[in-house]
């Protein structure tokens, strides 16, 4: 039994504790929450910073609400990377209120931007269990990992595979990206990291028969999870569409309903870039969601926003720094309270 498997049982006799064990269980866990917290404001400190020291600019000295302040929004929000249709969304929405109430203060506009933008975020998880994943007992959960070289897919499986196991769960990845013998190898280091099973084969190999053999492998073995990573060659569409194609197809006859989830990785802080990568992808696969890494460091996590609202796929993750504990669940009311404060 290991470690993980102990703290899950610890979890699992919660019921048999003593009021006081509970008390400092429910502390632990209101401490751990803070530091999340901290994390993921730390996380997006640059995106916050940048966003309202370009907005307070735009309405420096204006007490209300016009148009020349409007315009200025517009800029704020196109060089904070929301994209143009969803800026031109919140614009016209934030007009047809000032319409409406005729009036509108510009020290209103940062709750009135808060609420229209957690508006547009779609939220993704039912529940905390299983990091968000619909884990269902007896077939493996299987998802492909999809994106450009450099995206963050790796990495992301790595810490992803970590945060399941943590939970108690039988973690399968599939190093399906046989493309480079490096990128094999560093898949490795995570798997082991994580406490995950790795199937591989040579570099050069086909994925798709490596993502069969990961599928047989991981139903023989009674794992919960799988995981593909793929390789992110975007030479050309129709290229991409048939290897992602292929890949589908060979899992579909291991698992009929394979792959439960495409995840579409995308490096946030290449801002426009992301969106391009969303609409090549989207075009070549069935994407079903979306993890955005690397906004820490960033300015452009306005993005998230852009992205979730314009290809109406709920952003899963987001990635916050290299470290195995620095994906997170993607929350929208924690990602809007992170970026605009809590709400009073
Ligand atoms: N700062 C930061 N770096 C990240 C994050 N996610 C991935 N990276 C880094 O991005 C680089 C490329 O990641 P990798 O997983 O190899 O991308 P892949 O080619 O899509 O598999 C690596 O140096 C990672 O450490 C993140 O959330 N924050
Ligand atoms: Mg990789």
């Amino acid at each position: 039994m290991g470690f993980f498997d102990l703290f899950k049982k610890k979890k699992d006799s919660a019921e048999a504790t003593t009021p006081e064990q509970q008390a400092v269980e429910a502390k632990a866990q209101a401490a751990e929450a803070q530091v999340q917290k901290e994390e993921l404001e730390e996380g997006l400190q640059k995106t916050k910073t940048g966003f309202f020291s370009k907005l307070a600019r735009a309405v420096a000295g204006r007490s209300t609400v016009d148009a020349d302040v409007l315009d200025d929004l517009e800029e704020v929000l196109i060089t904070s990377d929301v994209g143009v249709e969803t800026t031109v969304k919140i614009i016209e929405s934030i007009e047809a209120r000032i319409a409406r109430d005729k009036y509108m203060n510009t020290s209103e506009l940062n709750a009135i931007l808060r609420d229209e933008i957690a508006s547009l975020l779609e939220q993704s998880h039912s529940s905390q269990q299983d990091f968000g994943l619909e884990v269902k007992e007896g077939t493996p959960y299987v998802m492909m990992v999809v994106g450009v070289n450099g995206a963050g897919k790796t990495t992301t499986i790595g810490k992803l595979a970590a945060q399941l196991t943590k939970a108690g769960r039988k973690v399968y990845i599939g190093a399906a990206d046989t493309f480079r013998a490096a990128a094999i190898d560093q898949l490795a280091v995570w798997a082991e990291r994580a406490g995950a099973t790795m199937i591989r084969q040579e570099m050069g190999s086909d994925p798709a028969s490596v993502a069969y053999d990961t599928l047989k492998s991981a139903v023989a073995n009674g794992a919960d999870v799988v995981l593909i990573d793929t390789a992110g060659r975007l030479h050309n569409k129709i290229g991409l569409m048939n290897e992602l194609t292929k890949i589908r197809n060979v899992m579909a006859k291991v698992i009929p309903d394979a792959p439960h989830e495409v995840m579409l990785v995308l490096d946030g802080s290449t801002g426009q870039n992301a969106f391009e990568q969303a609409r090549q992808f989207t075009q070549a696969t069935q994407v079903t969601s979306l993890t955005i890494t690397k906004l820490d460091g960033t300015a452009k996590g306005g993005v998230v926003i852009g992205i979730s609202d314009q290809f109406h796929i709920p952003v899963r993750y987001i990635g916050i720094g290299e470290g195995i504990d620095q994906l997170r669940m993607f929350d929208r009311r924690q990602f809007v309270d992170a970026l605009f404060g809590e709400q009073k």
